[in-house]
């Protein structure tokens, strides 16, 4: 079943920002009907930047998935413990979480998904060769009135290859008040941003990588479009380290379970930052600057 299209005039926000459907916000282009076809999987992302894929995982798969994140929020006190564990209502202390990887560790079924051959082999495909996918995973829980900043994901992980993509997978379904990701199509062509943000790196020489919290900002400053949709468990987002993207803000009563993971050649440099027992402990340069002084400079 594929997410409902979004109507003109619907009103979302980004880090209390507010985007309207049909005029800064559209709904994006879905890969279906190219699912199979490799070469034409490989000219839409090209071309858009990504790849939206309805119904890529079975959906009970993933919902078992979303179910050891919810246990492990329910095994901290995060849950409203009067609701049923899988609405995943948020605690009264509404804290969120990035789960880190010694967590992760106690999640069987995450992990299955994450690493099953179903993604292995769709990136062995649309790669052209053996992957491997990056040990540093970020299956995230994200609370009421949180949301992510815009950025590319190669200020994050740009000391491997450049070809390396991003899995972004919901763990449930997330409708538009849950905080869905939300991001620029084509972004990945913008040759100035690329050549001056798509360069730093979030853990040496920048304070903060996100570029913007305001989408606004970047409308006007990149003239960039954003999109957003409803995801359903099962639905998957695939982009490159060239692409802009963020959240919209959960501003329901419930978690939005989500994970975003990585994958590239095995043949291909890898960023050992995100690899091995504590991928999550990178070390923090000194000296580093702000996203403003950096922007001035790039004059972005
Ligand atoms: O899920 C989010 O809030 C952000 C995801 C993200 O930044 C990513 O997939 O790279």
């Amino acid at each position: 079943m594929r997410a409902p299209a979004v109507e003109d005039g619907t009103k979302v926000s980004m880090s209390g920002h507010e985007l309207v459907f049909g005029q800064t916000i559209f709904t994006p282009r879905e890969a279906n009907d190219i699912g199979h076809d490799m070469e034409a999987l490989r000219a839409r992302i090209r071309e858009d930047g990504y790849l939206l894929i309805r119904g890529f995982y079975d959906r009970e798969t993933v919902l078992a998935a979303g179910m050891d994140i919810l246990q492990q929020l329910s095994d901290q006190g995060l849950l409203d413990a009067d609701a049923p564990l899988e609405d995943g209502v948020i605690g009264q202390e509404n804290e969120g979480a990035v789960l880190r990887n010694n967590v992760v560790l106690k999640m069987p079924n995450y992990l299955r998904l994450v690493n099953s051959d179903r993604i292995m082999t769709f990136f062995e495909a649309f790669l052209g060769g053996p992957v491997l996918t990056l040990d540093h995973k970020w299956p995230r829980a994200v609370k009421r009135g949180a949301s992510t900043g815009a950025h590319y994901d190669i200020v994050f992980m740009g000391a491997g290859t450049n070809e390396l993509y991003t899995a972004w997978t919901p763990l449930g379904d997330i409708s538009l008040d849950m905080g869905p990701l939300v991001f620029c199509p084509g972004s990945n062509h913008l040759e100035h941003l690329r050549a001056t943000y798509g360069t730093a790196d979030a853990h040496n020489d920048l304070l903060d990588g996100h570029l913007s919290r305001d989408p606004n900002d970047l409308i006007e400053s990149l003239g960039v479009e954003w999109a957003s949709t409803p995801f359903r468990a099962g639905d998957i987002m695939i982009f490159g380290m060239y692409f802009l993207h963020g959240s919209l803000d959960n501003v329901s009563d419930r978690f939005r379970i989500s994970t975003d993971t990585r994958y590239q050649l095995a043949s291909e440099p890898v960023d050992e930052r995100h690899m091995g027992p504590h991928p999550d402990q990178i070390p923090k340069a000194e000296n580093r600057k702000t996203m403003s002084e950096m922007r001035e400079k790039w004059g972005i």
